[in-house]
Order: structure tokens, then C-alpha cells, then sequence
């Protein structure tokens, strides 16, 4: 009853304002049903797949008509599904941008059809979208984090006097690649036992990890630490080490971000060291969040996951609720 008697005498003064229009971001009224875009950028991998079912199992419980989209690895195509979701009259937008650059017109056209967008996941370049200006806010992990403690389980866990890295890089140009390669380097490299050799993009997928790592490992056949942006990669990596005759666990030390149950396995099974979280069950915090938007309140730019981290001590209590 209060609410609706401060509102009644703010639009009779007419300073009747709402925080979401005062802020410049367009407002999301409350109602039973909302008409909702996710643009998922590609299914290439059981992280982005597990995501996807995520919004789906959400959608009913939270009153969403879903329209959910694929752009199978083209930040190209994922600007075309936004603009086609913006033509269809959605009422709100989660998008996890492929890339950090090109999907920014698309996030201002979403604001300028008066559509709220919330990055999931990804985010775009911060000097030129901002959180609480363009979109409502970014939901998501502290990739530089979770670089900076693979670092340091690495330091911790290696033992010997010299470390040759390979570091395979996720999508060239994405947010969570570009973060996760600040936050290892960084902090590895405070300790001169470690040397990186060779520093490559694997796409985030398993196939094309492997690939690059059957190279790299010929051109540096003392390797003897990889560390992976993605799970994927960090088992097409053991693959192919496996292949050329090396032991993962035993001659080389695999680290690696995600958790998936592939990678669970991987360390129970003495083959990988560490994974730190990532999660893509994004489906109830958007949910939250966009309840949260449409009631009135501000979102902090940044709505930050908090990730576990997963070695040998632990991988095998988790395996069962991993995807
Ligand atoms: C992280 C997400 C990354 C995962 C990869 O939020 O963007 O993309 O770490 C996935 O597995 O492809």
C-alpha cells in the first residue's frame, strides 16, 4: 500500500522518476510474463550446452516466453539474432557476448528499442559499454581471480626447480580468454622457476586444444606445465600428450578452469591438478536479478559469481553435481 501511495504522489507532483529511467536505462515494468532473449553464442562444449538447459529449466518458474538463439561461434550471427529478438519486441535481454568488441552495437541498439540487457557470462570492452549506462549489469565470475589462483595452486603444487609452460587461450578476443591470460601470467611469473614457451588460442574447444597442442608440443617437447583457459581444452591437451607418450600427472602438470565432470575425472583419475569453477548455471541468477530490476531496484554493475576450486582433495565429492 505505501508503494502505491508514494507513487501516487510523485506522479501527482510529477517528479515521478523511476530508477531505472533515472539512471537512463530502460525500465521493466512487473508483470506475470515476460517475453525473454537468450542469444547463446555457440554450443561447442558441455560448459555452453549445460548453460543453455540452464535458462530453459529457469523459464517457467520464472514467467519467461524464452526465446533462446544460437550463433554457432559467429559474433556476426549473434548480432543478427539480437537484432531479430529486438524485432520480435522482447521484453529483456541475457546475452553472453562471444566477443568483447563486436557484440557492443548490438547492446546499444537493445537500449535504444528501450530493452534492459544483462550480460551473462561474457562481457563486452568497458571503455566502450558500461554497466548501469548500456546494459543493466554484467553477471558473472572474476576471471582475472580465477587465473591469479590457478597461479597459485600451480606454484604451490609444482615441484620442481624448472617449469616449460604452454598455455592454451580460450576464443581469441573474448573476456573470460583475455582475463584469464592477465590473471595466470601475472602471478606465475612472479616466480622465476617458470618460463611461458608458447601462449595459443584453442577456441575453448577440445578438438581444436588438442590440435594445438600436438603442435606446440613439437616445437617444445620439454613442456612440463599446461595450463588451459577451459576443461575442454585441457583434456584434448591430455590427449595429446597421451599420444605422443608423456604422462599427464606424472612428467606434466595440467591446470585448467571450469569443472567440468570430464575434468573431475581427469583429477581423480591423477591426470589434471586443478580446475577452478566457472559456473553455467546462469539460469536462476538471471531470474533474481531481473526481478530485482523490474521491482525497482538498482543492480550493482557487476552481479560476481563466486567460484570453489576443485583438486585432488575435493574432485571426487563434487563429480556427481557436475555437468
Ligand atoms: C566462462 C565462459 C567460458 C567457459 C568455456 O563464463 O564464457 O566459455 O569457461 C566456455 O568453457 O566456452
Amino acid at each position: 500500500m505505501k508503494r502505491t501511495l508514494m507513487l501516487a504522489t510523485a506522479v501527482a507532483f510529477g517528479t515521478f522518476t523511476s530508477l531505472a529511467s533515472a539512471s537512463g536505462l530502460p525500465p521493466l515494468e512487473q508483470k506475470e510474463r515476460y517475453k525473454v532473449g537468450f542469444s547463446q553464442m555457440e554450443s561447442n562444449n558441455p560448459w555452453r550446452i549445460a548453460e543453455t538447459k540452464s535458462f530453459h529449466d529457469t523459464a517457467e518458474s520464472c514467467g519467461w516466453d524464452l526465446i533462446a538463439t544460437d550463433a554457432a561461434g559467429s559474433a556476426a550471427k549473434q548480432v543478427a539474432d539480437v537484432d531479430s529478438m529486438i524485432a520480435q519486441g522482447i521484453d529483456v535481454l541475457f546475452l553472453p557476448p562471444r566477443e568483447e568488441k563486436p557484440l557492443i552495437p548490438a547492446v546499444k541498439k537493445a537500449k535504444a528499442a528501450g530493452i534492459p540487457t544483462f550480460l551473462v557470462d561474457r562481457s563486452v570492452d568497458p571503455n566502450a559499454a558500461k554497466a548501469g549506462e548500456d546494459f543493466v549489469a554484467f553477471l558473472g565470475s572474476d576471471f582475472i581471480d580465477q587465473g591469479r589462483r590457478v597461479a597459485e595452486w600451480t606454484i604451490e603444487n609444482f615441484k620442481g626447480d624448472k617449469a616449460v609452460i604452454v598455455e592454451l587461450e580460450g576464443t581469441t578476443g573474448s573476456s573470460p580468454a583475455n582475463d584469464r591470460k592477465k590473471g595466470f601470467d601475472d602471478r606465475i611469473l612472479q616466480d622465476e622457476r617458470f618460463e611461458m614457451v608458447a601462449s595459443q588460442s584453442g577456441d575453448f574447444a577440445r578438438d581444436l586444444g588438442r590440435q594445438v597442442m600436438e603442435t606446440l608440443l613439437q616445437a617444445h617437447p620439454d613442456v612440463n606445465v599446461v595450463y588451459a583457459h577451459n576443461d575442454e581444452m585441457a583434456i584434448g591437451a591430455i590427449q595429446a600428450l597421451e599420444l605422443a607418450g608423456r604422462k599427464p600427472g606424472e612428467d606434466v602438470l595440467i591446470v585448467s578452469i571450469d569443472g567440468t565432470r570430464d575434468a573431475l575425472q581427469a583429477i581423480i583419475d591423477g591426470k589434471m591438478g586443478v580446475t577452478v569453477e566457472s559456473s553455467p548455471f546462469f539460469g536462476p541468477l538471471a531470474c533474481e536479478t531481473m526481478k530485482r530490476y523490474a521491482a525497482g531496484e538498482t543492480i550493482e554493475p557487476w552481479v560476481q559469481v563466486k567460484d570453489r576450486i576443485f583438486t585432488p582433495e575435493n574432485a571426487a565429492k563434487h563429480i556427481d553435481e557436475a555437468y
